[in-house]
């Protein structure tokens, strides 16, 4: 019987129904002295981190006579205060799901064949090698979801002579970073829980999960604290909020301007912080004026009442207050103005005077880790610039090097420049914009290696797949994601044993370094590696597997000397932009593309997270998507005016098609949802045959996304998508 089909009820009939076959005593004392046993077997404990999206959350792992029984919050790590979400108890099935791979693979005429592992490392470095002979170190990449063990990637990519290692920071992040390193020098971090006003603009962390920010929104309002919600759709952040302004998409920019112009207008900025603390603020005073509230209703649909109350609510409560920092989904990566738009609302913050202060936006304390050099010399840093545009003058000016441009492979790809790669817990056949030309461009590789636990889209077109084992089954880099007000480390440890013939990824690493001839760089496990950079912090290896995480000093202090810019001051305006012919302060900018307002059928087309999904790795969960099914989430939310008028009723198919992409999908008619754009969840739209549960459910937004490079950082300006959706 299907574990997932059994009821209470119906078990209890089966149960019933054998007893009367059996030999009733004998075999009840069997069971009897079988629940005694496991009762009596005692649990151990191992601490670790979660794999189930990029929080990495800690966790207490207890297993049971070798099988995984439960997992546990780590009370002290600081990124989710002891508890866990859904995913992470979901993803858990994962480590015994069928859907795994169980050694390498080869795909020979378009079948998966097993191979040892010697075999595919030999032949993975041999087509290397010639592509190196013909074509140069440059033609080779390595992208992957930025883990703890990236370093070892780069390392990797550097020692072959690459530039080329990518992150998906590209379709995530990239605008919103560099908003805020263009203004006050780095990434801050949002004081939720000592904040008596919290606004929060595209972010839902109570959705697209962080749970230790949301136990910190919980706890400010405890301590009366407001919260509001600027989101064109009623998020589950929305529902714990006093106040939800379902603003217009895309012209978040043009409210935060009006905020700022509010500000200096009445004089309720923090004078001493601008005078002493920020540069530029006469040139932002001379344009501001261009920006007026009753100009910002017209754009992004707030009232003027509305912007002026909450920014003097805002200026009371400051510098306790503050405009949370933002992640994906409002300026993440997502439109033309996402750059500005982060810009505005740095600016927004600094003239609040809440930069590093208690209940505003402080910069999270972070262990110094030590080098792995001069024990083990690193590799010399390619003198060529990257072939995606990054950190190349003149090409995306204000990309990250760093991260690179993930989504440009299949361009370079087709262009003939980049000949192979390695994809490593990366899935751009499905996270990636217009799969149709991503898959052009995957399957244009002369190698595709995937490192994966799954066939995923990507693992599906790789010529080798080489299998990591399960995140419970392998220790990894540590790691200083749980930073906040205390530096803290943390330790992804073994759990159980390997099921199958897998290997942690940086053990793949180290291999598949000695086999390509750059073994010399690699001379080291991942014990000797963590030993090496924990030596500065003053703690043992064992004293972190002992916990997971530890804190190790370096407590937070409020305001600051010098910031990370150039000036060493926030930059209002900003001399490097100006150099760059870009605005030196933020200026309204339309989005690119926008519905037609006089064609019923147009929308905005957004997307987002659902609290039981990540990305589309967790579709094909038996149990999280169970969940999907029963709650009758996988729809199209579409405001419920706007769907009357198409004819719709509440769970119709409608058919959506853009530029690039069309599909079917049955919608959600609500009033939580501003009548100019639909919301597709973005968990779902599965096409990898291999992953059964999740196939074909769902669609996915990078379906209906063309390939775009925002001119300035070179995102994907995800939400610059324009559909058209008739009854089906
Ligand atoms: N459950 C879950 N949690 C996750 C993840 C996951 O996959 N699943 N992934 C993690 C990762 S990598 C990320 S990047 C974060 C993402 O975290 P978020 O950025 O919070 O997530 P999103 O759902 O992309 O977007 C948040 C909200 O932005 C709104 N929005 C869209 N367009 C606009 C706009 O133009 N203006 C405004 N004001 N709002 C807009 C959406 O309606 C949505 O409610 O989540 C992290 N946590
Ligand atoms: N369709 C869709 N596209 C998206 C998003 C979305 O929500 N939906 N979100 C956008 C955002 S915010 C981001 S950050 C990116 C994220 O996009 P990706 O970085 O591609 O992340 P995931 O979809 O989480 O997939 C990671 C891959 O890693 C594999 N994996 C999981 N665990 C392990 C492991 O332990 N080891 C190895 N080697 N592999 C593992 C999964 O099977 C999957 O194939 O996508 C962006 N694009
Ligand atoms: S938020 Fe959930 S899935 Fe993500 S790391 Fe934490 S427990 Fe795991
Ligand atoms: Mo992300």
């Amino acid at each position: 019987m299907n574990l997932m089909n059994i009821t209470r009820r119906n078990f209890l009939k089966t149960v019933v129904a054998g007893l009367g076959t059996l030999s009733l005593t004998s075999e009840l004392l069997h069971f009897k002295k079988w629940a005694h046993a496991s009762a009596e077997t005692a649990l151990s404990r191992v601490p670790t981190i979660c794999n189930g999206c990029g929080n990495r959350c800690g966790i207490i792992a207890y297993v049971k006579n070798g099988r995984l029984w439960k997992i546990e919050g780590n009370p002290e790590a600081n990124g989710n205060l002891g508890v866990i979400c859904p995913k992470g108890h979901g993803y858990l099935y994962d480590l015994y799901n069928p859907a795994r791979i169980k050694s390498p693979l080869k795909r020979v005429n378009g079948r998966f064949e097993p191979i040892t592992w010697e075999q595919a490392y030999k032949e993975i470095a041999q087509k290397i090698n010639l592509i190196l002979l013909s074509h140069g170190p440059q033609s080779i990449f390595w992208a992957n979801y930025p883990q703890t063990n990236h370093l070892y990637a780069l390392r990797l990519m550097h020692a072959l002579g690459s530039p080329h290692y990518f992150t998906h920071g590209s379709t995530c992040y990239t605008a919103r970073n560099a908003g805020w390193v263009y203004t006050v020098g780095e990434l801050p971090s949002n004081d939720l829980a000592n904040s008596q006003l919290i606004v929060i603009i595209g972010r839902n962390p109570a959705g697209g999960i962080d749970l230790g920010q949301v136990k910190r929104i919980v706890q400010a309002k405890e301590k009366g604290a407001k919260l509001v919600v600027v989101d064109p759709r009623h998020s589950e952040t929305a529902i714990l909020a006093d106040e939800w302004l379902p603003i217009k998409p895309g012209t978040d920019l043009a409210l935060l301007l009006a905020m700022i112009n509010v500000m200096i207008k009445e004089g309720l900025y923090d004078k001493k912080f601008v005078a002493e603390k920020t540069v530029g603020f006469d040139q932002l005073e001379e344009q501001i004026v261009n920006y007026p509230p009753e100009w910002a209703e017209k754009v992004c649909e707030i009232s003027a009442s509305t912007i002026v109350r909450l920014t003097r609510e805002l200026a009371k409560a400051k510098p306790k207050a503050l405009i949370h920092r933002g992640y994906h989904g409002a300026f993440g990566a997502q439109y033309l103005n996402s750059f500005q738009t982060a810009r505005a609302l740095a600016i927004a913050n600094s003239l609040l005077g809440n930069i590093n202060r208690e209940g505003g936006i402080y910069f999270p304390k972070t262990a110094l880790l030590g080098e792995l050099q001069p024990k083990h010399p690193a590799p010399e840093l390619p003198q060529m610039g990257k072939l995606d545009g990054t950190g190349v003058p003149g090409r995306y000016p204000l990309g990250s090097y760093g991260d690179g441009i993930a989504h440009a492979i299949p361009e370079l790809a087709l262009r003939g420049e980049l000949k192979a790669g390695f994809v490593y817990h990366y899935n751009p056949l499905r996270t990636n914009p217009n799969p149709k030309r991503v898959i052009a461009g995957y399957q244009k590789l002369e190698l595709l290696v995937a490192i994966d636990t799954v066939l995923s889209e990507t693992a599906s077109v790789a010529h080798d797949v080489l299998p990591e084992s399960f995140y419970l089954e392998r220790t990894e880099a540590i790691d200083t994601k749980h930073s906040g007000k205390r530096a803290q480390v943390s330790i992804q440890q073994q759990v159980v044993k390997p099921l199958f013939d897998t290997k942690p990824g940086t053990q793949i690493i180290i291999e598949l370094a000695k086999h390509l001839g750059v073994g010399k760089y690699f001379d080291f496990d991942i014990e000797e590696a963590n030993r090496l950079r924990l030596k500065p912090l003053g703690v043992t290896l064992e004293q972190l597997k002992e916990k997971g995480v530890l804190f190790v000093g370096y407590k937070w202090k409020e305001g600051f000397d010098r910031l990370n810019t150039p000036s060493g001051k926030v930059e209002i305006s900003c001399q490097r932009l100006e150099r760059l012919d870009f605005p030196s302060v933020p200026q309204w900018q339309e989005p690119l593309v926008s519905p037609d307002p006089n064609d019923p059928h147009s929308f905005r087309l957004l997307h987002g997270k659902q609290a039981i999904h990540t990305h589309a790795m967790t579709a094909n969960q038996p149990i999280l998507m169970s969940i999907s099914h029963r709650y009758d989430m996988i729809r199209l939310w579409m405001n419920r005016g706007r769907g009357i008028q198409l004819g719709l009723k509440d769970g119709d198919w409608v058919q959506m098609e853009s530029l690039v992409g069309k599909g079917r999908i049955r919608v959600r008619l609500t009033d939580g949802i501003h009548p100019s754009c639909v919301w597709l969840p973005s968990g779902y739209g599965i096409f990898s045959k291999h992953l059964k549960t999740a196939y074909d459910i769902g669609l996915s937004y990078n379906d209906f996304l063309p390939t775009y490079f925002d001119p300035t950082v070179g995102h994907a300006m995800a939400s610059e998508i324009v559909v058209k959706v008739m009854k089906a």
